[in-house]
């Protein structure tokens, strides 16, 4: 919107010209974002304390986590809030990318939102069941799905990573996977989303490796000196990217051990798959296993534990997903989080070396 209205002064102020830089708009979204998430995060803390919007904790996870019990949740509102207004104010709107990206977010976030919702009614832990959340978000993730190649002049090609001339073409195949690749994500966060800050982080190191994936497949000529697949108008995601990563941040200070606030379904899938959407939209989808690495860690252990039980009757961990796994090792919950985020971060330069490494 304030791109709109803005940069057509720059023809009688020159200064009105930064606006059509995606860098600029990118780090003035990264501002208002972290801005409105610090502004309005108290209050939201306060409002959800007095609605007693809090956390019902399941009686058979770690003994730690009882104490966690009336936290505030649903703090992904915040999140989603923060997202979207700076990404209103300060992204191309005419750019359809944009509001598929929004979209498919806050779509996620609706269906977060009512099992958050249907918890605090109930006033236990359990919420929507897991076939209902999987069939609202394949009915969503597939509608996205059909959109995006609607919109990329139906391009079904998936690059794959360290082979430059690798793009095999899925054909119609492509609307499945990639409602898989949101649907996947979504989930794979919401599983990780277990401990103060543990999905939060992990989400800020992935936005802002898409914030530099999704400006790179929108530039012409960087896109063709790294040899990645060209998309035209995918840079103005860097503008959500970079936004989100903020909001993320922003959520972070209330988040962070001991939280004073989670974020809740309403958080967790709908960043899921707005990371789904953005390696989607940016062709840097099979990098997002790299990328997200902490997150298909979490999702694999979860597989593996089930897998093993139904055929062993035996576990491999003490508990998945995997965090839970180290709590009752006794590592200090700070401890797991920050070697979480350190994973996060090898992931994320691992998945940027993608970029030069073909
Ligand atoms: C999300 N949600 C947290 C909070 C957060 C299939 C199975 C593996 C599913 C999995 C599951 O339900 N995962 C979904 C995990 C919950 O947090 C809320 O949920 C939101 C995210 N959806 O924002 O609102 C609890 O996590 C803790 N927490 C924090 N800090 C935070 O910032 O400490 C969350 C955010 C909160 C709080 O205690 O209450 C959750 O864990 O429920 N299920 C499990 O993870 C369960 N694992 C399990 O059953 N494993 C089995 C099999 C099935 C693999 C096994 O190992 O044998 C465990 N979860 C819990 N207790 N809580 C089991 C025991």
């Amino acid at each position: 919107m304030l791109y709109a209205l803005l940069y057509p002064l720059h023809t009688t102020y020159s200064a009105f010209n930064v606006f059509r830089y995606i860098t600029f708009r990118t780090l003035l979204a990264a501002i208002m974002a972290l801005s409105v998430s610090f502004l309005f995060g108290p209050w939201l803390i306060a409002r959800l304390t007095a609605l007693q919007v809090g956390q019902q904790i399941r009686p058979d996870g770690p003994a730690s986590h009882q104490s966690k019990a009336g936290t505030p949740t649903m703090g992904g509102a915040l999140i989603l809030f923060s997202l979207t207004l700076a990404t209103l104010l300060l992204a191309d709107l005419a750019n359809p990318y944009v509001w598929l990206a929004l979209g498919v977010t806050l779509s996620f976030g609706l269906i977060g939102f009512a099992d958050d919702y249907r918890k605090l009614r109930r006033r236990n832990s359990r919420g929507l069941t897991g076939r209902q959340k999987l069939v609202l978000q394949f009915a969503i993730a597939t509608i996205a799905a059909f959109l995006l190649l609607y919109l990329s002049g139906f391009d079904s090609t998936v690059p794959v990573p360290f082979f430059k001339d690798v793009h095999p073409n899925l054909g119609w195949f492509y609307v499945p996977f990639a409602a898989l690749v949101m649907v996947g994500a979504s989930n794979a966060v919401n599983l990780t989303d277990g401990l103060d800050g543990l999905a939060i982080g992990p989400v800020m190191i992935t936005s802002v490796t898409y914030a530099i994936f999704t400006y790179v497949s929108g530039h012409v000529k960087i896109a063709e000196y790294l040899q990645v697949s060209y998309v035209a108008g995918a840079g103005e995601l860097a503008v959500f990217c970079g936004a989100l990563a903020a909001a993320g941040l922003g959520f972070l200070w209330f988040n962070a051990y001991p939280a004073q606030m989670f974020m809740g379904d309403v958080g967790s899938l709908s960043l899921g798959a707005a990371l789904g959407v953005v390696a989607l939209i940016s062709k840097q989808e099979i990098v997002l296993v790299l990328a997200g690495g902490v997150f298909v860690i979490e999702a694999t252990s979860v597989i593996f534990q089930v897998v093993s039980y139904k055929l062993r009757r035996k576990r491999i961990f003490r508990m998945a997903p995997l965090h839970h796994h180290f709590e009752l090792l006794g590592w200090p919950e700070p401890q797991i989080i920050v070697r979480f985020w350190i994973v996060s971060l090898i992931c994320a330069l691992g998945a940027l070396s993608t970029l030069k490494l073909r």
